[in-house]
């Protein structure tokens, strides 16, 4: 099957750059964007740009059908910190959209999705280290409970409609290029903009916060390897464990230290906190690396090198 592919939510933080991995591989004419706005401009002047409300059931059956999608990713989501502030519509948002898509599935209009789950399916009840793909799962917060339930119904389709459904649980993803919003790892990219911008930076968590993350390269590397795979490997039908890398706001820091010796770190934790305190530390994640070959590339001193030296080239060369 030749992929045409509708991504809904292209233009956030994961969904632009998975956007435009998508359209380095396949024609342009098989890649559509979409997104309740036109406000990502690069995105929407680089190919196929629809607007699409993934609340809205017809809104997306018509794009389905407009151009004859068989692929979906859906990256729209409410995530955790903003979720808190508005549970219903956290719920809402996360929930319907991944109705849609899973009943045009169902339909058979789409052959195959892929789905984020995240970490924030695990709640303070579940085993903090090297969690397990299999585990306690008791979420604390509005976005893990969608994301829990989220995995069930895509487990449920599976079983009964026979869907081709494709998971991640992300940890914190780490880009350049895009700004992320509302989740309570933004602070890892918030702070090397500060660093380069004013070489401080206050951080909403305690230093001691340790938390999985990973390098926006690494998370699409794995979202396209797991959407590639053959359907026999993929075994774990709700969504897979994945890590690369884990660290607290003080670690963070000194690997930033390494380039800019006179950066400084304050912590001033705010509600974000206690949403950090309810999730894992470090991630199991075996099954990933067994069933489709999953293995991440950067580590954190990568990832500041990285960070550090575009986020400086787009300083001194603005868009
Ligand atoms: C968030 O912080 O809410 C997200 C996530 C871990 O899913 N980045």
């Amino acid at each position: 099957m030749i992929p045409k592919i509708l991504i809904i939510g292209a233009g956030g933080q994961i969904g632009s750059e998975l956007t435009q991995k998508l359209r380095s591989i396949y024609p342009a004419n098989n890649v559509i964007a979409s997104d309740i706005s036109y406000n990502n401009i690069e995105l929407v002047n680089s190919g196929i740009f629809e607007i699409v409300d993934a609340q809205d059931f017809s809104s997306v059956k018509i794009c389905v059908e407009k151009y004859q999608i068989n692929t979906i990713y859906l990256m729209a989501a409410m995530l955790s910190a903003t979720g808190e502030k508005f549970p219903r519509k956290a719920w809402e948002l996360n929930m319907e959209s991944l109705f849609h898509v899973l009943d045009l599935a169902k339909e058979g209009f789409i052959k195959k999705v892929f789905w984020p789950s995240s970490i924030a399916v695990f709640g303070p009840t579940t085993p903090k280290e090297n969690t397990p793909q299999c585990t306690i799962m008791e979420p604390a917060t509005v976005y893990g409970i969608t994301k829990e339930v989220g995995e069930h119904w895509c487990e449920y389709y599976h079983k009964q409609y026979g869907v081709d459904i494709r998971s991640l649980r992300y940890p914190g993803i780490i880009s350049w290029k895009t700004m992320p919003g509302g989740g309570t790892t933004d602070y890892a990219v918030e702070i090397y903009h500060k660093a380069i911008a004013e070489k401080k930076y206050e951080c909403f968590l305690s230093e001691d916060t340790e938390l999985p993350m990973m390098f926006m390269d690494d998370a699409i590397k794995a979202t396209i390897a797991i959407m590639d795979a053959k359907p026999e490997d993929i075994k774990v039908k709700s969504s897979y464990n994945i890590s690369a890398v884990s660290f607290t706001p003080k670690q963070i820091a000194k690997s930033i230290q390494k380039y800019i010796p006179e950066f400084t770190i304050s912590y001033n934790p705010d509600f974000r906190q206690k949403i950090a305190d309810s999730w894992p530390k470090c991630i199991d994640d075996t099954r990933a690396r067994e069933d489709w070959g999953w293995k991440h590339s950067f580590s954190l001193d990568d990832i500041t090198r990285e960070m550090l030296t575009n986020l400086k080239a787009k300083v001194k060369q603005p868009v």
